[in-house]
């Protein structure tokens, strides 16, 4: 990367407030600052000791064999079993009338687990799975809505040693078939329906299509009764749930398995070519999981009410609802629709029903609720809040204020947590009560994680420059591999700077070192020989009080190479100040300007367009490469990805009815 490289992207780093967390919170904090000087001493004797945040069946002696890379095995000579970590141990120590789940509806009604509901339960489901033939090592196809029935699913796979594909519900039949055929699962659990948005949608069609298309290897099907009514139904494949269920006993011993027996596979949703099959194992997975949930959510799990908004379908959901929290012995809520049904307040509504401390969700899910209003979440009392976290990509530093502000009540920290579905847990993050905190930056490596901003000749960057973001050690949560191809493993992940893990984003460090996450590579553009990221442009547009939300892409540009295109909603309640500025159509040049101020000429975008929706995955990435098309003028691609793929023909239609 050039020097050049760093000038457009020296806006972002000018953020310069900082937020102390509060002395009562400091005092009572998990988390210590004695942390980093362990991990910093040894670092591996810094995850053994971790390692005892679980309960093994048999103690491991070596902690790490990186005698292969890139294929590490943690704990490997140790056993354990998930489920009984996550469960039964909790009921052993007295613990079992502790609530597990509080599951909310989208209609409003609801259902609460104890744990030791939820140990009945899993011990009930597994071996309901044993009957219908599934044996330790089997894969087991999860294709249910965020209802408890998905966490017991997974934690009766995880009871036998089976590992789980979890297949996001709003999947279509087609998706499902590709990844139970590449899996080779035996049983798929699913349900007959889901709720969403008020209506009901039916989900077993669609596995029963993609086993007409194929799959197979799946020989039972254990469905859910979630919506009622008519299904289609196979005699002698398909089994009701409820039915199997007053059968089956209580009774299940878990089945301990070693440290590196695989827990899941899930497969990531890429944007181009085959899904790759991530593979998570047991003891390094979980123990990664378990420390990083009570430490960044400061986890008090005899007072604490947790919400991660995450479904299960996600990586998300798997470490931070199902794997981390329960093996933490967390009360948390699970909901089963969507922020918006029946009302906008939704969310803010179950925070207050059920005193939320910790709420953990998306970038784009606050930005949505900005757009909003914030009379919404206004109406509800939020006090109980009192820790708030980001995922899944950078929090510009406007929304991450909003936050901290309109929800957090300005005296939440906010923790914004950077990783992947293939590292398994979360790997740069402030340490709530331990890190000053600032509005749009990931910060730090937790203690144990070891992280660098590297250069294209894979030197470390000096401060305030940019580069690429690598993991420099392995760590115990870690892929293990793709399923099924260790070569792509190596290719995908490992090729491209000689022993580091290249994480496919960009990144920078301030002047402090701190670290801020740029986009992935691929949404870095280079206009004129400046390296500019679309991150910094879209924050400099969320910047101005009529923008809700933006999205930038580098469209090619016979001139400069590339140039900044945005995609941009606004805010509704402006329009009186629009119209004094000389109507909708001076926005664009006004915004442009605004970038213009913000960051400097070079980064003003060539077109600003506006739009009133942006197309987006079903985990609420913003698809760039669709916007990409619009802006080159091309024939827009595969839209196969996207939550809602009416919303390229809505963008385009926007757009020829203004030209
Ligand atoms: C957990 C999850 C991974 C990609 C990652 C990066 C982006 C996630 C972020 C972030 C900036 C954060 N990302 N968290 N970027 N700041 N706090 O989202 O996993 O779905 O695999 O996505 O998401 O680009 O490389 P996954």
């Amino acid at each position: 990367m050039s020097d050049d490289a760093v000038t457009g992207i020296e806006n972002l780093s000018q953020e310069t407030r900082t937020f102390a967390p509060p002395t009562e919170f400091v005092q009572n904090a998990v988390a210590r600052p004695s942390l980093y000087s362990e991990a910093e001493r040894d670092r591996l004797a810094f995850w053994r000791s971790r390692a005892s945040l679980l309960s093994w069946e048999t103690p491991f002696t070596e902690t790490l064999d990186w005698s292969n890379p890139p294929f590490a095995r943690w704990f490997a000579d140790g056993t354990l079993n998930v489920a009984y970590n996550c469960v039964d141990r909790h009921v052993e120590s007295g613990h079992g009338s502790q609530v597990a789940l509080l599951a909310e509806y989208e209609d409003g009604t609801d259902a609460s687990y104890t744990y030791a509901d939820v140990k009945d339960e899993i011990s009930r489901m597994a071996n309901v799975l044993a009957d219908l033939g599934v044996r330790t090592g089997d894969r087991v196809a999860i294709y249910l809505p965020m209802i408890p029935e998905a966490v017991f699913a997974m934690l009766a796979c995880a009871r036998i040693g089976a590992p789980h594909s979890v297949v996001f519900g709003g999947f279509s039949a087609e998706a499902l078939r590709s990844r139970i055929e590449d899996a080779e699962a035996r049983v798929v659990i699913t349900a007959d329906g889901q709720n969403r948005r008020g209506k009901q949608l039916p989900l077993k069609p669609a596995v029963d299509e993609a086993l007409a298309g194929g799959a197979k290897s799946v020989e039972k099907v254990l469905v859910v009764r979630r919506t009622g009514g008519d299904v289609a139904w196979t005699e002698g494949r398909d089994v009701w749930w409820h039915e199997a269920r007053e059968s089956a006993s209580t009774e299940h011993a878990p089945v301990p398995v070693e440290a590196e027996h695989p827990l899941f596979i899930l497969y990531t949703s890429g944007t181009t070519g085959k899904p790759k099959g991530i593979v998570h194992t047991t003891g390094g997975y979980l123990t990664q999981a378990t420390y990083t949930h009570r430490n960044v959510f400061d986890l008090k799990p005899a007072t604490d009410v947790y919400w991660c908004t995450a479904d299960v379908g996600w990586i998300t959901g798997h470490t931070y609802v199902v794997y981390g929290p329960m093996a933490n012995r967390t009360t948390q809520v699970i909901y089963e629709g969507t922020p918006d049904t029946p009302h906008q307040g939704r969310w803010w509504e179950i925070i207050e029903k059920y005193k939320v401390t910790q709420f953990y969700s998306s970038p784009t899910a606050i930005r949505t609720a900005m757009k909003w209003g914030e009379d919404i979440p206004g109406k509800y009392d939020l006090s109980s809040l009192r820790l708030l976290g980001s995922v899944g990509e950078a929090i510009n530093p406007e929304a991450w204020m909003w936050y901290r502000r309109v929800i957090g009540g300005d005296r939440c920290p906010i923790v914004d947590t950077w990783w992947q579905t293939e590292t398994g847990g979360i790997m740069i993050s402030p340490l709530p009560g331990v890190t000053d905190t600032k509005p749009g930056s990931a910060q730090v490596p937790l203690p144990g994680i070891s992280a660098d901003v590297i250069n294209d000749a894979g030197e470390s960057v000096e401060n305030g420059q940019g580069g690429y973001l690598v993991l420099d050690q392995p760590w115990p949560g870690m892929l293990r591999g793709i399923w099924g191809d260790p070569e792509r493993f190596k290719e995908t992940y490992w090729s491209r700077f000689e022993g580091y893990y290249f994480a496919g984003d960009g990144a920078k460090k301030d002047a402090d070192g701190d670290i801020w996450l740029l986009g992935r590579v691929d949404d870095v553009m280079n206009v004129s020989g400046h390296r500019l990221s679309t991150m910094e442009i879209e924050s400099a547009l969320v910047s101005h009080e009529w923008v809700a939300e933006a999205a930038v892409v580098g469209a090619d540009d016979e001139t400069t190479g590339q140039a900044p295109v945005a995609f941009v909603i606004l805010r509704s309640g402006n329009d009186e100040a629009i119209a004094a500025a000389g109507g909708e159509e001076k926005v664009p040049e006004l915004l442009r300007a605004h970038v213009g101020k913000e960051i400097g000429p070079i980064a003003k975008p060539k077109k600003v367009l506006l739009v009133t929706e942006l197309p987006k995955t079903r985990s609420g990435k913003i698809m760039r490469r669709l916007l990409r098309d619009v802006a080159e003028n091309r024939q827009v691609g595969d839209t196969q990805t996207l939550a809602d793929a009416s919303v390229m023909d809505l963008i385009q239609q926007g757009l020829t009815g203004k030209s």
